[in-house]
């Protein structure tokens, strides 16, 4: 069920940007100058260089092949061409029990993404918990709980300071003795260049192994989409830490840059699971490609 809306009005601003420069390339005939302004408007749009060369090398030799010279009628192609590489990896499915571990660097998304995935599992029937286990900060745990609140969700916390992982050992006896679904960690942001950060996530993720084997693990890696390129090197450093399944792409609603979204499926193997396309509860959406690529072609 993707909310259709959500998309256009989420990604309005990559639209705009994007639509108005795609525009002007697509006029005329179909010749080396248009291949060259069209890879230029896909890489102001946050698409990696990889990813655009191959896009544009593919309509290079459909249009060479169906003998194509009006640029107009490369349009379709082109948007097969992104929901393609943005399909790549696949989607991400639930199996449960379910066990979601949210990392990403500081103030990406991450709480306000679990408070939307909270709500999510909730609306569809499953029985959730979530571990406060951003035990960094003292508001941090209250501003969970308030989440927790609105889906009249259990939360599973400890004071300030605490051992992440004792909090994270805690939540899986409370899933168990519950027969949870779903149980969802909310981590502390942390720069991934900070080592001893990176090895609190991997005691985290040993005693999730450890203690919950019978559960789906998904470790989950929060992007703000308005980062740039600089998702590539936190992509890079959280999977080293825990071998990530997926990526949820937050805050499209607050940038022209939506294209990274391409840049992350064409770069790594993770499948794009949700998409965060403003602040409220309902804003978090399943990835879909043609949605999403629909939403920034007019
Ligand atoms: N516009 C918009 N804002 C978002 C979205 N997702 C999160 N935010 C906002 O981003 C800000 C930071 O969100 P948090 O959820 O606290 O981020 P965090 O990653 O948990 O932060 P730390 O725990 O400090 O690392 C808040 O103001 C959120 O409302 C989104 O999809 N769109
Ligand atoms: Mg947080």
């Amino acid at each position: 069920m993707f909310n259709r809306k959500k998309y256009k009005d989420g990604l309005e601003k990559t639209k705009v940007s994007f639509w108005a420069k795609l525009k002007s390339v697509f006029t005329g005939t179909v010749d080396d100058e248009f291949f060259e302004e069209l890879e230029m408007v896909l890489v102001q749009a946050d698409m990696s260089i990889s990813a655009v060369t191959d896009i544009v090398e593919n309509l290079r030799v459909y249009a060479l092949n169906k003998g194509i010279k009006d640029t107009e009628l490369l349009k379709g192609k082109l948007k097969e061409e992104i929901v393609s590489v943005l399909e790549e990896n696949g989607v991400l499915e639930f199996k449960y029990p379910a066990v979601i571990m949210v990392v990403g660097v500081n103030g990406v998304g991450k709480t306000t993404t679990i408070g939307k995935l909270i709500n999510y599992f909730a609306k569809d029937g499953k029985e959730v918990v979530v571990a406060a286990a951003d035990t960094f900060r003292a508001a941090a745990a209250d501003q969970l709980a308030l989440w927790a609140k609105r889906s009249s969700v259990r939360i599973i916390k400890s004071e300030a300071g605490s051992d992440p992982s004792s909090v994270v050992f805690d939540a899986i006896s409370s899933a168990k003795a519950k027969h949870t679904d779903v149980l969802i960690i909310d981590t502390a942001g942390r720069l991934h260049n900070k080592t001893h950060l990176m090895e609190e996530l991997k005691k985290m993720n040993r005693v999730l192994d450890r203690e919950y084997p019978e559960a789906n693990l998904y470790r989950l890696i929060v992007i703000d989409a308005v980062t740039g390129q600089n998702a590539l090197s936190q992509v890079e450093a959280f999977d080293d830490a825990v071998e990530l399944d997926g990526v949820v792409l937050t805050k499209l609603d607050g940038t022209a840059k939506g294209g990274i979204a391409v840049t992350l499926s064409k770069e790594y193997s993770l499948p794009i699971a949700f998409v965060g396309l403003g602040e409220g509860i309902d804003d978090l959406q399943e990835f879909d490609a043609k949605e999403f690529v629909d939403a920034i072609f007019d």
